[in-house]
């Protein structure tokens, strides 16, 4: 941190700690001010400050004799101690519940000598107990919007799997359709980008009546607080819902949502804004301007004026035509690169290219290879799940259950392997135009050997091995472990291949190099999980896999019917790691696909 907003952040928490402990308005209010100042002045503060000289730091406008001795104090010796001397009388605590949006220091000042809150804690103890409905001018208003912010401090941090973020953005996008005026709504952000785990939901809504559309979107179900309600952007807090139960997070776990409105004839130019990433926004206005042109959230412009002028002008008024602005493809088109789509934008290379990367999308998909049933812990018989693939326009579906190792997943012991392995075929026999493959989801033993032996591995046509347990190993024995399975000649797919769970559990850090080499030698493929909790191999490892060339499985690892749909998240994953169709053996048709996994018996 800058020494300027070290120092502007001294003097804003001291003039807290002076309100809290009752100090006079006029010292309060002289450090704030100072905070202010300090933060905005174009005079560099640090080397005047370092070099004791008060003069020169007083004679700025607003700076008195008092603050210039304690920036000079703070730059000489790393702390103020006024500031030592108040942390001494305001508890950390109290500094927390301050930190609580919606409250400030009166009220903080009121809970701490009347109901001795000295942290947050305390509040929450107050609250319970109704005991806060004591205080001056403390309506339930307030304390429903202390009780979400409190919610909020708690979940934020937190980052939310796109598969939770997507129910809620697809709900508030449902409702959004359906306000008056609407022309259109959209999604973007880190979202539309598909990363694996997202800060707040970014929607742009086009309309002929915002009024109606920002009502809409402030008393929408489930919105806990409205943190802006402004001419082009709203704010809120939601609570996630019925999506916190299938993410094991309590009911009150809340997300920011973000709506902007904007101009429906310049929508590719927002949504290419809004969608980011912030990186990649940068390098396109670089690209503009290096061709002579302006780019922002309006469209792309022959460059009359710089872009701060331009963006100081009202839309309506500004009156310069933009070379594009209608659509995404027409901007790239006139910035001269390919369509880079949105799960490309990271300013991870995508500048640099001269064609068209067509990445794997959804439609490519036409096998599933890691299935569970009842006979494990799934939740769908044969039938079912074979139901769903055939709607999908799936060829091929191979069950994979558990194997005997995964106790507490139900796995089979060989016998009962062997009779699903006749259930399977027998199965395959009787239902048409979708093949059905006998596999198993077989554990990688912490030694690397696999849970069942040689001759029953060999007599399924599918085997996904993954690791379960032991998932806190150091990367050196983690990545023994995984050579040895790939290594294993009956092996066709490492499935998670380093088991991390999304904000939950690290996994293995295997040395990927090492990994991807050996699954080309071997001809074994690297498993994309396409589970929101999982998505694993993550993007930068799809990234190294596509770049050696080696082989990619993408996977729903289905246990629910509605596990399918989870298939996106993991084509987007591929996408972000710039995997193309034919990289994936999903992707492949039937006769190669059931050739190359003949190959291994
Ligand atoms: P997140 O929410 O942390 O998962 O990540 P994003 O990428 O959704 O970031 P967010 O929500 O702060 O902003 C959404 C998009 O808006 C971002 O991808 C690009 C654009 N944007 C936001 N702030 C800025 C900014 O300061 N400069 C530029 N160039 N673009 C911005
Ligand atoms: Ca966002
Ligand atoms: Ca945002
Ligand atoms: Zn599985």
């Amino acid at each position: 941190m800058s020494f300027q907003k070290h120092a502007s952040d001294l003097f804003h928490t001291m003039s807290q700690m002076l309100e809290l402990t009752g100090s006079d308005r006029f010292r309060v209010n002289a450090h704030a001010k100072a905070s202010r100042i300090i933060k905005d002045t174009t005079v560099d503060l640090e080397p005047l400050a370092r070099d004791g000289d008060l003069k020169a730091i007083a004679a700025i406008e607003g700076i008195g004799k008092g603050t210039a001795a304690k920036l000079i104090e703070l730059a000489q010796t790393g702390t103020i101690s006024e500031y030592e001397a108040l942390c001494t009388k305001v508890p950390i605590g109290v500094m927390e519940v301050l930190g609580v949006q919606g409250l400030g220091p009166k009220t903080v000042k009121l809970m701490w000598e009347q109901k001795g809150v000295e942290s947050i804690d305390d509040l929450k103890r107050i609250l319970d107990d109704g005991s806060i409905l004591e205080l001056p001018r403390m309506g339930e208003k307030t304390v429903e919007n202390i009780k979400a912010s409190i919610a909020f401090l708690e979940s934020s941090g937190r980052r939310l799997p796109i598969g939770i973020a997507q129910q809620v953005a697809d709900r508030f996008i449902t409702m959004l359709k359906e306000a008056p005026g609407t022309i259109r709504v959209a999604f973007a952000g880190s979202l539309r980008r598909g990363k694996d785990s997202i800060g707040d939901v970014d929607i742009l809504i086009a309309t002929t009546d915002p009024d109606a559309a920002r009502e809409a979107f402030t008393t929408c179900d489930g919105v806990m607080q409205v943190l802006a309600k402004g001419e082009t952007k709203c704010s809120i807090r939601t609570a996630i819902g019925d999506s916190a139960s299938r993410w094991g997070k309590d009911k009150n776990a809340a997300v920011q949502v973000d709506l902007r409105m904007v101009d429906e004839p310049n929508w590719g130019a927002a949504l290419l804004y809004f969608t980011g990433s912030k990186e990649h926004g940068v390098r396109l206005r670089e690209r503009a301007i290096s061709m002579g042109m302006t780019l922002n959230e309006y469209g792309l412009f022959k460059d009359a004026s710089s872009e701060a002028d331009f963006k100081k002008m009202p839309p309506q008024t500004r009156g310069i035509e933009p070379i594009a602005c209608a659509s995404e493809e027409a901007i790239y088109l006139a910035l001269e690169m390919p369509f880079i789509p949105p799960t490309m934008r990271e300013d991870r290379g995508e500048m640099k290219l001269t064609e068209p990367i067509h990445v794997i999308e959804l439609e490519d998909i036409k096998a599933e290879l890691h299935s569970h049933t009842m006979a494990s812990d799934g939740k769908m018989t044969i039938e079912e799940s074979a139901a769903i693939a055939k709607a999908r326009g799936f060829h091929t579906l191979a069950i994979t259950d558990h194997s005997q190792s995964s106790a507490v997943a139900g796995g089979l012991k060989p016998h009962r392997l062997c009779e699903h392995i006749k259930s399977i075929r027998e199965a395959n026999t009787r239902i048409d135009g979708i093949t059905l493959l006998a596999g198993s989801e077989v554990d990688i033993l912490v030694d690397g050997t696999l849970d069942y032996d040689d001759d029953l591995l060999h007599a399924l046509d599918v085997v996904v091995a993954s690791p379960h347990a032991g998932l806190r190993a150091k990367p050196k024995q983690a990545t023994k472990r995984l050579l040895k399975a790939i290594e294993h000649p009956m092996v066709h797919i490492i499935g998670h291949p380093t088991g991390r769970l999304i904000e939950q559990r690290e996994g293995l850090s295997p040395d990927m190099n090492e990994i991807i080499a050996a699954a080309i030698e071997h001809h074994v493929a690297l498993e994309i999980n396409s589970h929101w909790m999982r998505l694993d191999l993550r993007d930068t490892h799809v990234r190294a896999v596509v770049e050696a060339g080696a082989l990619i499985s993408i996977n729903c690892d289905g246990h629910h019917p509605g596990d399918y749909d989870n298939l996106i998240f993991g084509v987007l994953t591929g996408q972000r790691g710039w995997l193309t169709a034919e990289r994936c053996i999903n992707t492949w048709d039937a006769k190669k696909l059931h050739g190359w996994l003949k190959s291994k018996r």
